[in-house]
């Protein structure tokens, strides 16, 4: 209610609660548009859970494509901390032989102070060279550091005199942690260097029919085999996954395909965006976190080419899992029926992981976002609103046109008339994404860039049976007598995505909840009160 609301936000400094209250909403459906305020500053001093722009760019997005080297233009603990923590995994395929597959090593330029006061580009270069001697990669990524950017190494024209001197791609990313307020703008800036130098130069479209891509999946734990598993099995070409076990020959040929499937909107809607202006290519937004949220995605997938062997073939497929998935699901749902969880992940999951929760019984009062932006809690409708401010005018947009040779028009790639294209239009919401916001219940509390504190406060209140955390606040959740699941990499294990994915999570989830440990716990508040 709004007098807990208060109560939260009372041991604030004034402009503190100010600030913080506007990132907390009481979800009330009799409200037209609930505005939340997010990706804008966390306040000095307090402890949030984000990352920086550097996480957002080589952590998250760039990292994941396997063949690849990928150099981290900084010192050695940037490097070390973005070396396979997110368990994004990879493996030889078709196009890419074991020897291309750099994703187990870290290279980094290690910068020490002498190249911090007399410039790192030399030993940059160096690198380069003695990365392609040893290595051979297909091609090379740069990732700058904080300090690259302060003492202006020209990380660019290195990448360019490279690029000449071995004939290879060298792409640079200024994905420096300090730019912007969060990881996120270092999606927006992965984002726009991949569209604008590598997307669109391949040539070679791949046989098969149904040619998909699944952007904005990044195969932690395995998730993405898991859905690549499904989704050929109903007939699809899976053409690339981006950029989870990805590789740079097949995202050169990202744009051979019939339609982009988004699913985590917050970091590659950009360029879902960009190819459809570029292209002309649609794309849905799906989420594959949850039975029947699966179920309903490949639905609409199969409906996206309007023929009705696929739609067969889709329910076919549906069919025969659920015959697995639901005894699985209805047994753990026994145990976890009526149980409450929070939910404060990324950009993406807290929302779709309240369908895999539902699946169980289960249901999230609590969600919130670390970094995301007003179109994921509100929906893409609010994006024209959206006041940029200094942060956001640090990152470039990339302005571009239709492709002279390879637009097409949407229902072109689909094999439709228009006239059935605009049908479909109402029956899938294509390039559209409708927020969280929109699936939470009245009363519930939607949280963004939630701190220690608030955390805290709302576990002693609403007491929650399970939090859905990172990989910080999941111990503060341990230590407070609440089981977790960490839902960035899985704590070792996964996948949770589809349809295996989900009995996973449900046994996990079932065993977290029901182990007696956590009656051993005392919690702070059962112990004395809290001074605050
Ligand atoms: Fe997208 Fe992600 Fe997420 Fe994300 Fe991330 Fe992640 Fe995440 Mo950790 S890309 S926004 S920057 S779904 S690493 S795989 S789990 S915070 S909710």
């Amino acid at each position: 209610t709004d007098k807990k609301l208060e109560d939260l936000l009372a041991t604030y400094p004034d402009i503190v609660r100010k600030n913080r209250k506007k990132h907390i909403l009481i979800k009330n459906s009799g409200e037209a548009c609930q505005q939340i305020e997010a990706n804008t500053r966390t306040i000095p001093g307090i402890i949030s859970q984000r990352g920086c722009c550097f996480a957002g760019c080589k952590g998250v997005v760039v990292g994941p494509i396997k063949d690849m080297v990928h150099i981290v233009h900084g010192p050695v603990g940037c490097a070390y901390y973005s070396w396979g923590t997110r368990r994004n995994k990879a493996k030889a395929d078709d196009t890419t032989p074991r020897e291309n597959i750099y994703s187990t090593l870290c290279f980094t330029t290690d910068m020490q102070e002498p190249d911090i006061v007399f410039g790192g580009e030399k030993k940059l270069a160096k690198m380069i060279d003695e990365v392609v001697e040893m290595f051979h990669p297909r091609a090379i990524s740069i990732s700058a550091t904080c300090p690259i950017g302060l003492i202006g190494d020209d990380i660019g024209a290195v990448a360019k005199a490279a690029q000449e001197r071995h004939g290879i791609q060298v792409v640079a990313f200024n994905c420096e942690g300090y730019k912007g307020v969060s990881q996120s703008a270092g999606h927006h800036i992965a984002n726009n260097n991949l569209m604008e130098h590598v997307i669109g130069k391949g040539a070679q479209r791949k046989p098969g029919s149904y040619v998909i891509n699944l952007l904005g999946e990044y195969n932690i734990g395995g998730d993405g085999w898991e859905l690549e598993r499904i989704l050929q099995e109903i007939g699809y070409t899976v053409n690339c996954v981006l950029t989870g076990d990805s590789s740079y020959v097949d995202i050169r040929g990202l744009h051979l395909a019939d339609l982009n499937l988004v699913q985590c909107h917050r970091s590659i809607n950009y360029i879902a965006e960009m190819m459809e202006t570029k292209y002309g290519m649609p794309w849905l937004k799906v989420n594959f976190i949850g039975v029947d949220a699966t179920a309903k995605s490949l639905r609409e997938i199969a409906q996206c080419f309007g023929d009705e062997a696929l739609v067969q073939k889709t329910e076919e497929v549906i069919a025969r899992e659920m015959a697995i998935v639901k005894p699985v699901m209805e047994h753990y749902r026994k145990l976890l029926q009526g149980k409450t969880a929070f939910g404060f992940v990324g950009g993406s999951r807290s929302h779709h992981y309240q369908y895999l929760l539902r699946d169980l019984g289960m249901e999230m009062i609590v969600a919130g976002y670390e970094f995301a932006h007003r179109d994921d809690y509100e929906g893409r409708q609010v994006i024209p609103t959206i006041k940029s401010d200094a942060d956001s005018k640090n990152i470039p947009e990339l302005h571009l046109e239709p492709d002279k040779e390879r637009y097409q028009e949407a229902n072109v790639y689909l094999n439709m008339s228009k006239e059935q294209f605009e049908e479909l239009k109402k029956k899938v919401p294509l390039s559209y994404y409708e927020g969280m916001n929109t699936s939470m219940k009245d009363g519930e509390v939607i949280i963004d860039d939630i701190n220690h504190h608030e955390f805290e406060r709302l576990v002693r209140e609403l007491k929650p049976d399970l939090i859905l955390t990172g990989v910080r606040d999941k111990y503060i959740a341990h230590k407070l007598g609440v089981p977790s699941r960490q839902l960035h990499s899985y704590d070792y294990t996964g996948p949770y995505a589809g349809f295996n994915g989900a009995m996973t999570f449900a046994k996990e989830v079932a065993n977290a909840v029901s182990t007696p440990a956590w009656k051993l716990v005392t919690a702070p508040w059962e112990q004395e009160e809290i001074k605050e």
